[in-house]
Order: structure tokens, then sequence, then C-alpha cells
């Protein structure tokens, strides 16, 4: 079972995800990508991240746009890390603004990490730093990423 699950509340998000996705097969993470939505499929999620770490999941990174709810909710049935990733909606919502203040204003109790709006590709990045605590053969590759991109 891969180490990092990708969650997002639509498909209309999965452009947005492609830096995300493409960091993580760089660094040779295994990972999954799953359109769910806190509001609309909450059924889905709620057994998803209910049994995400028995499932073999070590990180989750959770995108949604608008008032996006996903990754509290996510957060709020796991005990796993969860990064959250505001999406910039299309012509939806407020350009992002509205999904950055609703990820990182989680009441204290049950925190999510935030990237960038729009920031996917730091958010393999930063799960690869999470797993890079316990697996050494990611923390030697996410060191070599960062040499390269030193000297690049
Ligand atoms: C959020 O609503 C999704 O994450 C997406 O960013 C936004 C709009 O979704 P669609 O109407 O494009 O499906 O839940």
């Amino acid at each position: 079972m891969p180490p990092v699950a990708i969650l997002t509340g639509s498909k209309s998000d999965l452009p947005v995800l492609e830096p995300c996705v493409q960091i993580l097969q760089q660094l040779g993470i295994d990972h999954e990508l799953h359109v769910m939505s806190a509001h609309r499929s909450p059924d889905t999620v709620r057994t998803f991240a209910a049994e995400a770490e028995a499932n073999g999941f070590e990180v989750i990174i959770a995108a949604a746009g608008m008032a996006a709810h996903l990754p509290g909710v996510v957060a709020s049935l796991t005990m796993l890390p969860v990064i959250g990733v505001p999406i910039a909606s299309g012509d939806h919502g407020a350009a992002g603004l509205d999904a950055l203040l609703s990820i990182t204003q989680m009441p204290p109790g049950v925190p999510v990490a935030c990237v960038a709006i729009n920031g996917a590709k730091n958010a393999g990045l930063l799960a690869a730093a999470i797993l890079a605590l316990k697996h050494e053969a990611v923390h030697d590759t996410l060191q070599q990423f960062r040499q390269e991109q030193s000297s690049a």
C-alpha cells in the first residue's frame, strides 16, 4: 500500500495537483490519488480517512478549493499528518484565499499543515520530509534533490 494518499475535492482540481504527483514520482515515493469531497461524498471521505492508517498510508495530502473542508475533516478522522493544499478554483471563489483561510484557520485541537495556494509541489516535498524521518531511502533521495536544486 502506498505511503502517501493524495485526496482532492473535485476532478477540476486535478491539473493543479500534477506537480505533486510529479515530485513524488521523481523521489520514488508511492502514492494514490483519489477524488472525494467532504460535502459531496462525505461517506467516502469518512471511510477512507478512518481506514487510511490501517491501510498503510503514512501521510495524507488533501487539496480543495473554495470553502475547503476536506483537509480538516480528514484530519479529524485520522492520526496521520495531513497537508492541506488550497486550490484557486477556476473562476469560482476568491482566487484561493477562501481555501487558504479554510485550511489554515483550523480551530485548536486538530491541526492541518498548509502550503501555498496551488502549492502542490511543496505538498509533495513536505510529505517526503515527513516520510524521511522514518525511511532512510527517502531521506537520501530528498537530500540529493536539495543538492541538485542548489547547484542548478
Ligand atoms: C471544491 O470545490 C473543490 O475542491 C473544487 O476546488 C471546488 C469546485 O469544484 P467543482 O464545482 O469544479 O467540482 O470542493
